[in-house]
């Protein structure tokens, strides 16, 4: 069994902070589960293009107020605590948090595998064995 906690990953080198988001990642893949989760947050007033081509993740907003625009076709739903998106067809998006920082829960199947940012497409590399 496997018990961690967020005041032990801030600061460490599973939590990953970028211009746009700030990734705390409490299951990688060496975990073994299959899947990774991690705690994130978008920070109020930005916009993130994402593409994951590599992965499926799903997305549970549990604090804070934003949006995704999907790129294909310009659909936009809102977000807010209690909205879970997921991303089963890989689609292109981009990420906004709004009114305030948004705090999501994120499962990718496969797992990350550890400090994974999003390249100049808006996508995490498939690193395999
Ligand atoms: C919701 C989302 O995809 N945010 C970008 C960061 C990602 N969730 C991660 O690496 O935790």
């Amino acid at each position: 069994m496997i018990v961690r906690k967020l005041e032990d990953i801030i600061g460490t080198e599973n939590d990953v902070d970028t211009e746009t988001w700030n990734s705390r990642r409490f299951l990688l893949k060496k975990d073994g589960m299959g899947f990774s989760l991690n705690d994130t947050i978008i920070k109020k007033g930005t916009e993130t293009m994402i593409w994951y081509k590599n992965h499926v993740e799903a997305v549970y907003c549990i604090e804070g107020e934003g949006e995704i625009e999907l790129a294909d076709d310009g659909t936009v739903y809102p977000i807010k605590a209690g909205t879970m998106y997921a991303l089963d067809g890989h689609e292109k998006h981009y990420l906004r948090a709004t009114k305030s920082d948004m705090r999501m829960v994120c499962v990718f199947n496969p797992p990350l595998t550890g400090r994974e940012v999003h390249d100049e497409e808006g996508v995490y590399p498939l690193i395999e064995d």
